[in-house]
């Protein structure tokens, strides 16, 4: 196997033998890799042929399986596959008798991608994981019926490109195309989110179980947990959230579930331990979800794209999903036997959630007067994802170190590193706004803009600095996106992607001066000294 889509790649380099540090083993892998494979047969053969709904279904759902951990499960990824083949068939009906070879509809050995020159491989593996990525994104929006023909037919063009034979002069515009695109997937998944659910406003969210049954519902899929509320409903059953699934209790529509209680637990690497003989039911609606233990592996579910062998999969029947199995693993476990107190990493009770891009721009002329008078001197976007390595530490040190009169936004779930502090105010507003998950990069993007046209200057003529961790492919398309924006001086830590080759990473940092982080006091005092 060969893999390095991840931050936590073996030796920062690529996992490659038996398993992935990750846990994904070599026949998972090659399975995604023959996935991926075929979908790029999908995409050579649409060109000139019709595709339909359930062409780009199979595109948007096989692309998810191949994220981070997501999908470890053969036998799910063979039944992609077969519907994939078959998706393909019906694009091609004419070539099925027909011998001659002109390739056009063939699928694509990834191993030809693995072992490229390494800047076509570079280049070639930012416009897949970057899809991956919006993959995701296309795929929650869907769930809540929400589409984007422009977002989908850049799914056909981006694997055809993989597919192809291409220089730097034809492949560079396509991975910038990919950030342009998944700002548009970005903006539909928030419109889908917010028509649906409401506008999110400040919600304080404990980290408190109370006594009794309960499910813990993890990863980022709104939909999956309206519909588990709704069908757990006066059952005597208290919902938590978990990892990115923390902002849900900002959406006015699913708040008014009173047993929507409050959040269990940090960031997705830390699920090992606190799932650890848990006494409640969990459901994982996307990743991240790591290899299950078994002190706890009997009472976990999995629903939509993410699987694992032998946990129970929740399917969709005629577009209905019944949890019932979930609800009455629950419901034996029984919980704790008295409210117990939990605290997040550096000892908080509680933290706040919901300050997405409407309630920070319902506040705009406090913030604008408050930069103005100097109460608030700089903003930091310290996003992303959360992850295992040391130096992840730095985040926290980041926010720590940050003087009281710079603002703090945050989203996805590197937030767990500090989003149980007390920074207090400043000119009037919370130092810290969780702006929501990932996807809510989007939001952070509209802040900027607003801000850049209310002082009459360019976003990167702020005082606001991105600085960002990565893990997986979400990841990816979201720091495109901010290329393709224009936007420059991006730390980027904890380490850099190692599918990055030497030529991609110096046109990126010529270009875009991005950065890799160095300490947080050492960031900060550069940082602040530019402005
Ligand atoms: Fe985290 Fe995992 Fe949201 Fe990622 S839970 S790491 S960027 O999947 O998607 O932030
Ligand atoms: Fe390795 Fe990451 Fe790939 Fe897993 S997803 S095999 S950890 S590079």
């Amino acid at each position: 196997m060969f893999c390095f889509q991840c931050e936590q790649t073996a030796g920062c380099t690529g996992c490659s033998g038996s398993r992935g540090v990750c846990g994904k083993g070599q026949d998972t892998a090659r399975l995604q890799d023959e996935l991926t494979g075929v979908l790029i047969g999908i995409a050579r053969a649409s060109d000139g042929n019709e595709v339909t709904k359930s062409t780009t279904e199979i595109i948007i759902e096989g692309l998810f399986a191949t994220l981070t951990n997501v999908n470890f499960d053969n036998d799910s990824i063979r039944e992609l596959i077969r519907r994939a083949e078959e998706e393909k068939e019906k694009l091609i009906p004419k070539c099925s008798g027909c011998g001659s070879p002109c390739s056009r509809n063939e699928n694509f050995d990834m191993e030809s991608l693995w072992g490229d020159n390494e800047d076509i491989r570079s280049l070639k593996s930012l416009i897949l994981f970057g899809i991956r990525g919006m993959a995701a994104y296309a795929y929650h929006a869907m769930a809540l019926g929400y589409e984007d023909e422009e977002v989908n037919q850049f799914f056909y063009k981006a694997l055809f490109a993989v597919g192809q034979e291409g220089d730097m002069e034809y492949l560079l515009p396509v991975v910038m195309e990919t950030g342009e695109v998944n700002l548009k997937c970005m903006a539909m998944l928030d419109r889908a989110n917010t028509e649906t659910y409401g506008i999110p406003a400040p919600t304080e969210v404990t980290f408190a179980v109370d006594k009794g049954p309960f499910i813990v519902v993890t990863g980022h899929d709104l939909k999956d947990l309206e519909e588990l509320l709704r069908q757990t409903e006066g059952k005597g059953i208290n919902i938590y959230t978990h990892g990115e699934m923390l902002p849900a209790h900002a959406y006015p529509k699913l708040k008014a579930y009173s047993h929507l209680r409050g959040n269990f637990g940090t960031a997705w690497q830390n699920q090992q331990k606190e799932f650890q003989n848990l006494p409640g039911a969990v459901l994982f609606t996307t990743n991240c979800l790591m290899p299950p233990m078994d002190s706890y592996a009997d009472r976990v579910f999995t629903t939509a794209a993410v699987a694992y062998p032998g946990l129970k999969h929740i399917h969709a029947v005629g577009g209905r999903k019944d949890f019932t199995p979930v609800i009455e693993r629950a419901l034996e476990l029984g919980g704790y036997s008295e409210r117990t107190e939990f605290t997040g990493i550096n000892g908080g009770k509680k933290t706040v959630t919901g300050f997405g891009h409407n309630a920070i721009l319902s506040a705009a002329d406090k913030l604008i007067e408050a930069v103005n008078n100097k109460a608030i001197r700089h903003f930091f976007l310290v996003g992303g994802c959360d992850g295992a390595k040391t130096g992840r530490n730095y985040y926290t040190d980041f926010v720590k170190q940050a003087p009281d009169d710079t603002v703090i936004l945050t989203l996805a779930c590197g937030k767990y590193r500090f989003n149980d502090l007390d920074l207090g105010e400043a000119g009037g507003l919370p130092r810290l706004m969780d702006m929501g998950q990932c996807n809510d990069a989007y939001g952070a993007v509209k802040v900027a803009a607003a801000l850049a046209e209310a002082f009459g200057c360019q976003v990167n003529d702020l005082p606001l600095t991105m600085v960002l961790s990565w893990y997986e492919q979400k990841a990816v398309c979201i720091l495109l996106t901010l290329l393709h924006l224009g936007i420059r001086n991006i730390y980027l830590g904890p380490s850099l992607p190692a599918f990055l080759s030497e030529n991609v990473l110096g046109y990126l940092v010529e270009n875009y001066n991005i950065r890799p982080i160095s300490s947080a006091k050492e960031d900060l005092k550069r940082i602040l000294a530019e402005e």
